[in-house]
């Protein structure tokens, strides 16, 4: 395991964003940690995601018809689906999850003192919160707050933790991250740590992706940052088996993204009809999935339908994967100031942290 520092460029004036949500106030003066009351308990789950089952129907239909077909990857994640992700993770391939829970391990404590102690623990996409919860000790949060599509879920997941540490406070936010993050008045505003593992920043494009972290940058105050996991660049065939494996874990969970759309749009589809497609594309730096025809397929849906030719794909994820250098480059480009890098001994994966 290594560790490297880089002195980023000069701190970047803190952006203010303003998202005419009447969920966030902002302070002009970053300084002082904001003077919260404790949430009232009817506050602390909150969901500022639109009721989104008319819009799910609409993105889903434009993507079915364009000319080449898409479904957005955040359709994966149904009770089912986010079973079968978590058995991805666990299968000998798919080496992402194993080493980036090796570094967390390995660098606990140096992660915590890079990061430093107390304020708020921001958890992007934080699921069943084990992997948050595995830093607690080391980071020490005054404040946790889970940001999942699902608040329910979390809902769950946070029983628990409220049982484990009853002194910390914790919220449950319920958002998609492919929308500006909307952080309600209850998340305390000092010293603020986003916490985005797993490499999911992969599923945004470079620029998107870009976006996204100076969003997140503009949304903390000097002594605040970033503690982030990032799949990196390697030899194809790791990547593609990364994908394909052999037990058709990753099939099944591709595949089952069409049971999720017959569910959502009342389509036609047959998983039987379709195959699994994964591959690195070493010019985009991605790995792109796809369900592929066998046959002819007709695809019919309330006031719709498509002819799918054999061999005809729907994209349905990007993975992109990142030089170090290169993500390194980006967090200074948004105003990021210090970047620490912890990566494992073959340079797979890194686990980076930035001063805002
Ligand atoms: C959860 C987006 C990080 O891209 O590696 C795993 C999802 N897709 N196998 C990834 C995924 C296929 C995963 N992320």
């Amino acid at each position: 395991m290594t560790s490297k520092q880089l002195q980023g460029g000069p701190i970047a004036a803190r952006l203010e964003r303003d998202d005419g949500g009447a969920l966030t106030t902002r302070r002009r003066d970053t300084g002082a940690p904001a003077a919260i009351r404790s949430p009232e308990p009817h506050e602390r789950e909150v969901s500022c995601a639109p009721p989104q089952a008319v819009d799910a129907r609409d993105e889903l239909r434009a993507g079915l018809t364009a000319p080449a077909a898409f479904v957005s990857s955040k359709y994966f994640y149904d009770p089912l689906g986010s079973r079968l992700f978590d058995a991805i993770t666990r299968l000998p391939e798919y080496y992402l999850t194993r080493i980036e829970t090796g570094i967390f391990a390995r660098h606990g404590h140096d992660i915590g003192r890079t990061a430093g102690r107390g304020g708020t623990l921001i958890d992007l996409g934080a699921g069943n919160c084990e992997k948050a919860q595995r830093l607690f000790g080391v980071l020490q949060p005054q404040q946790y707050v889970a940001v999942d599509i699902s608040a329910e879920y979390l809902r769950d997941a946070l029983k628990g933790l409220r049982f484990l540490y009853p002194s910390m406070d914790m919220l449950a936010l319920g958002q998609d991250l492919a929308k500006p993050l909307l952080l309600p008045d209850a998340v305390r505003r000092g010293k603020r740590l986003f916490f985005y593992p797993g490499s999911s920043i992969g599923n945004f494009t470079p620029e998107q992706a870009e976006d996204f972290l100076r969003g997140l940058h503009g949304q903390c105050s000097e002594d605040g940052g970033l503690l982030i996991g990032v799949d990196l660049v390697k030899d194809k065939p790791v990547l593609d088996a990364a994908y394909d494996d052999a037990l058709g874990v990753t099939a099944a969970f591709n595949l089952n993204l069409l049971n999720q759309v017959n569910v959502i749009l009342g389509s036609s589809f047959d998983v039987n009809d379709w195959q699994h497609r994964a591959f690195f594309d070493p010019r985009l730096s991605r790995v792109e999935m796809h369900l592929q025809a066998r046959r002819t397929v007709r695809v019919t849906w309330p006031g719709g339908a498509r002819t799918f030719e054999a061999g005809e794909r729907i994209h349905t994820e990007n993975s992109y994967k990142y030089r170090l250098a290169d993500f390194e480059a980006m967090l200074s480009r948004v105003g990021y100031s210090a970047v620490t890098a912890w990566t494992d001994e073959r340079q797979w994966y890194a686990v980076l942290h930035a001063r805002a």
